[in-house]
């Protein structure tokens, strides 16, 4: 019989790795995950997947862990003897890395080299391929567009640059000791289980709030950054397939289209059945529901960043030709799925609660 693959998946809890985890045990996988220690649950997303390990279920294990632990990785890597390591791992959120920088580096740059010295010290170089999780964030001010695997890079982010030395540490290790090691350069994804502090998350879940009534508005920053915005689920598949090629190289993984803020909050409030329209400029535009005339939309300041991504449109045609990689979803498809799922949670939690007045504040 032929032995389960065993995969290694850092940031399981996240909103790609979860995703994956579902795909890789669909696909006969033995999945680890690594999960961090906090106070408050944080296997929200995985716990659909997740048995207790004293009754026999789906061959995925979860273990402690944290990136900025080196001789944790080491023995867990030891243990688990991964064929394949997907490390999604990270502080991912741009805007917090402004706050928190060092840690930042620390966990998104340094962290890919503690997991590839963990390869190397444990002598699996040529047992264990490794898929680190690359961001168009390293394109950063607009050098050309669209952006391709050739197009230069420029950093505008502590995360950017952190993800910069995580690029160029896993082109290196791959030419230095010969390792089946790639970075999938992947656009925007999105999907209902997005961090909530995301701008998409964000915006569908305040339109459906604010559609239900629960919520009054919602304070955004930049409203005309562009992003190329594709779905989670087929992201994760271009991931699988890059390391399941016979030599180990670079991809782009993008939908080819871009759509600012502004566009997603239209498309977003029209699937929550409002009708948006803007008035005013600069810091003092807001957006309106036409047909109340009600302010839905502020700007605060305090989401500007200090130096920003203006627009992202990626090339995949390298993905499109050599792994055969198509994003399914289309954009509208991808916002109104967003958008039916933050309507299924608020109605779940509305018809849980009789007091809908008294559980309101506790949902903002
Ligand atoms: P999420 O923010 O949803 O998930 C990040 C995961 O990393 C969480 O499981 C988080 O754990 C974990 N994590 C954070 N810090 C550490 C640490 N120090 N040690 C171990 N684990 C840690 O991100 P996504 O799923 O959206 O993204 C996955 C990866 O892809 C990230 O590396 C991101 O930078 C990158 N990326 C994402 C894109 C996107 O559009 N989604 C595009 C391009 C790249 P916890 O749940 O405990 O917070
Ligand atoms: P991004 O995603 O920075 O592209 O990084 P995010 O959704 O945070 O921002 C996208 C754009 O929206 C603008 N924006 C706001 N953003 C947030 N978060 N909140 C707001 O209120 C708001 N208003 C406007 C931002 O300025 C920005 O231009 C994501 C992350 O998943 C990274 O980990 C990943 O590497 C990149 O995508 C590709």
């Amino acid at each position: 019989m032929k032995e389960k693959k065993v995969a290694l998946i850092t940031g399981v809890t996240g909103q790609d790795g979860s995703y994956l985890a579902e795909f890789l045990l669909h696909k006969g996988y033995e999945v680890h995950g690594i999960k961090r220690r906090s106070s408050s649950f944080n296997t929200g997303r995985i716990d659909h997947i997740y048995q207790d390990p004293h009754t026999r279920g789906l061959p995925f294990h979860l273990h402690y862990g944290d990136l900025t632990d080196s001789t944790n990785l080491i023995r867990i890597i030891q243990d688990v003897q991964p064929d394949e390591i997907y490390n999604l791992g990270a502080q991912s959120h741009v805007q917090v890395s402004f706050d928190a920088p060092e840690y930042t580096a620390n966990s998104d740059a340094l962290g890919v080299l503690r997991l590839l010295e963990a390869i190397r010290i444990l002598d699996l170089t040529q047992k264990t391929k490794f898929y680190q999780a690359s961001t168009s964030e390293l394109f950063g001010k607009v050098q050309e567009v669209p952006q391709s695997e050739k197009t230069p890079f420029y950093p505008r982010s502590p995360y950017a640059a952190s993800k910069l030395y995580a690029y160029w540490i896993v082109v290196n290790y791959r030419e230095a000791y010969d390792m089946y090691a790639v970075n999938g350069i992947l656009f925007n994804h999105e999907s209902p289980v997005r961090g909530e502090t995301f701008v998409t998350r964000k915006i569908t879940r305040a339109a459906v709030r604010i559609a239900a009534g629960v919520q009054d508005k919602t304070y955004l920053g930049n409203l005309e950054a562009q992003r190329d915005w594709g779905h989670a689920k087929d992201y994760i598949e271009g991931m699988y397939l890059m390391l399941q090629q016979e030599d180990p190289e670079d991809y782009v993984l993008a939908t080819g289209e871009t759509h600012s803020v502004r566009e997603f909050c239209e498309r977003a409030f029209r699937h929550a059945g409002i009708r948006l329209e803007w008035i005013g400029e600069g810091i003092d535009e807001k957006g309106i529901n036409a047909d109340t005339g009600d302010t839905v939309i502020e700007i605060d300041p305090r989401y500007f960043r200090p130096t920003e991504v203006d627009l992202l449109i990626g090339d995949a045609t390298k993905a499109h030709e050599q792994l055969g990689w198509y994003p399914k979803y289309t954009f509208d498809e991808l916002v109104a799925e967003m958008i039916e799922e933050d309507q299924d949670k608020i109605n779940l939690v509305i018809d849980n609660n009789e007091d809908f007045a008294k559980i309101s504040k506790y949902i903002q």
